[in-house]
């Protein structure tokens, strides 16, 4: 049996588990994980400038494909702290990272001594587990754990504290003798799997609401075949995007407060039947459950058995990870076509298509300063099919949800529960450390963009080039909205006279920052557009300057300081502020299901 360091079989571990990246920032308590890192090599460490920064990187290298856990390290103290958000945004989203942290040495936890916190105890929550190791010879089993919680049923975060003498502690390890652990996930039984056909085939207009644990298990593609044999329209969840490409028969559009389409939330309310696959019936989903559920029978397939009734109790739940379950539903469904038992759905779901012709809202807007939805015109206009879009909260997130169009699983990273702001740069930095050949385009109001934007340096020192698409209203966007409603703003513009910017500039200076200035002094690239015509020529400089210099590149959108976006308070009173286009205007007419468009 080999002898070494704790920390050093640590590392082993991490390499024979398949960890090839590291995201995080050096202290003198993880400084022996450091030393051991540069010793075996293999693993890849990206320096963060804010250990909040290193969360969210590894969120976006988790997120980016099937398989992967990010991996953030911190010293002891603060840099806990620091990643309790992404450890949060991770846990809130079902995503794995491994978060590490140091530790003051076992005999000094409980003498206040310097950065010494608690950090276990404050990660418990938010995390599948976290630990202090208190015996160097526990390690590897903590490690093999720690991977096996994972990946295993709703996956989620793990944090595994190490005190500076435990890392340093010699203990016999044989790397050969070590074997990653076979995850363990539920799988649907037949019986409920044919129940679940029952129910389907004994409804009128039944809706397939597709949720992120279908891309967790790598599922898109039995989605879509399941809905095609069924021939079910399918509603994908702010986490689901991607499931179903936009421009399929049977995609319908999202639905929900905030991040829908008019016509995803009018067939929404006329269906009678949801089939929810590797959902949660998130509150930004559903609005009222009384509206949500009212007139229709539901079926929740989920991982988490815990998770079944949580939000309202289905009339069916089946426990299972979302592929298995669909791999079960599609042999009932493929032997109940062949006996010619399945229903047919064809005025359904062409009703279904008529709506997402007709009840759209518009973009094509020429005015200057920009409307923010004429920028997702000319993303959707620009970027390739397999774009991968990065984004986290506002109303440049809510609008670009509801208006870019997403063709494949894992091209819509969203921070979808935990919203924090700053998420974007440094998941987007993540996403591309992961995926050096994709198309990776991030979306941030300039709030966000500010929040975490000395991560913009990373890209530049690491050669991650990706394209960041600022949408500036100088204004706290969504906030601002929100005040509406107490009659006020307060606090939410993030305007000023910049002393800096003078009038040879381009920059508007009573918006304050100048995100160009700011982006270049990190050492990568920015273009700003004020006018639509200018978009075509933007893109295309971003791709060359991507390509020749390997950093990120920023264009900033300047847009009028305020425009309300779609949303309400329910899935049947969505506010519409802006025009909204009704091709077909009979649309209007049934008022008990489509919504009738009023300002307020
Ligand atoms: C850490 C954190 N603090 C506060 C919020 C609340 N919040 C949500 S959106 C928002 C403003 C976002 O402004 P910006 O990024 O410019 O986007 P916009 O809405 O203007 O498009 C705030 C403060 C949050 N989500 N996260
Ligand atoms: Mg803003």
């Amino acid at each position: 049996m080999a002898r070494m360091s704790a920390i050093e079989a640590a590392v082993h571990i991490l390499k024979i588990e398949g960890f090839t990246a590291a995201f995080g920032v050096p202290g003198a308590a993880i400084n022996p994980l450091y030393a051991a890192m540069k010793k075996l090599g293999g693993i890849q460490h990206y320096l963060a400038r804010h250990v909040e920064g290193a969360s969210h990187m590894a969120e976006g290298y988790s997120r980016a494909a099937a398989g992967n856990i990010g991996l953030c390290i911190g010293t002891s103290g603060p840099a806990g702290t620091d990643m309790i958000t992404g450890l949060y945004s991770a846990s809130a989203d079902s995503v794995p990272i491994l978060c590490l942290t140091g530790q003051a040495p076992r005999d000094k936890l409980d003498k206040e001594d310097f950065q010494a916190v608690d950090i276990a105890a404050i990660a418990k929550p938010l995390t599948k587990m976290a630990i202090t190791v208190m015996e160097p010879a526990r390690l590897p089993s903590i490690f093999q754990k720690a991977m096996y919680l994972m990946r295993s049923d709703r996956p989620g975060p793990v944090l595994i504290d190490l005190p500076i003498d435990v890392q340093m502690a010699q203990i016999d390890f044989e790397p050969d003798n070590y074997q990653p652990l076979p995850p363990s996930k539920p799988a649907a039984p037949r019986a409920q799997a044919e129940k679940a056909l029952d129910m389907l085939a004994a409804a009128e207009r039944p809706v397939i609401v597709a949720g992120g644990g279908i891309i967790n298990a790598d599922a898109s593609d039995l989605l879509v075949t399941f809905a095609e044999l069924v021939n079910v329209p399918v509603i994908p969840t702010l986490m689901g995007l991607g499931t179903i490409p936009y421009d399929h028969p049977l995609m319908q559009g999202k639905v929900g407060l905030q991040t829908n389409d008019r016509y995803g939330n009018a067939t929404y309310l006329r269906s009678d039947f949801v089939f929810g696959i590797g959902n949660r019936w998130a509150n930004r989903h559903t609005g009222s459950i009384e509206t949500y559920t009212k007139g229709r029978t539901f079926i929740h397939v989920d991982i988490e058995p815990m998770q079944i009734g949580r939000i309202f109790a289905p009339d069916l739940g089946i426990v299972s990870d979302a592929g298995a379950a669909l791999r079960c539903f599609i042999e009932v469904a493929e032997e109940r076509r062949a006996a010619g038992l399945l229903p047919d759905r064809s005025a359904w779901v062409a009703e279904c298509q008529h709506r997402k012709k007709n009840m759209l809202r518009r973009t094509d807007y020429d005015q200057v300063p920009m409307k923010p939805q004429r920028v997702y015109q000319a993303m959707n206009d620009m970027l390739d099919r397999d774009t991968c879009y990065v984004t986290t909260i506002g109303l440049s997130q809510i609008a670009g949800a509801q208006f870019l169009r997403v063709y494949n699983p894992r091209n819509w990273i969203n921070a979808a529960q935990a919203g924090p702001l700053g998420w974007t740069m440094p998941a987007a930095l993540g996403v591309r450390a992961a995926l050096p050949d994709k198309k990776i385009v991030a979306l941030s109001g300039d709030y966000d963009f500010q929040f975490l934007v000395e991560e913009l340096a990373v890209g530049a020192q690491h050669k991650l080039p990706y394209l960041h698409i600022l949408v500036n209203n100088a204004y706290l966007g969504l906030i601002r909205q929100s005040q509406r409603s107490y009659d006020m703003e307060f606090q939410v513009s993030l305007g000023f006279d910049n002393i800096n910017i003078t009038e040879e500039d381009d920059a508007p200076a009573h918006y304050g920052v100048d995100h160009v200035a700011l982006a270049k002094a990190l050492g990568c690239k920015a273009i700003r557009v004020h006018k639509p015509e200018d978009f075509k020529a933007a893109f295309a400089r971003a791709e060359a300057l991507m390509e020749q210099y390997q950093v990120p590149v920023v264009i900033e959108c300047i847009l009028e300081p305020v425009t309300n976006i779609s949303m309400g308070l329910d899935l049947n009173c969505i506010n519409e502020f802006e025009d909204i286009l009704c091709l077909d205007e009979t649309l209007k007419a049934e008022s008990d299901w489509v919504v009738a468009p009023k300002a307020e």
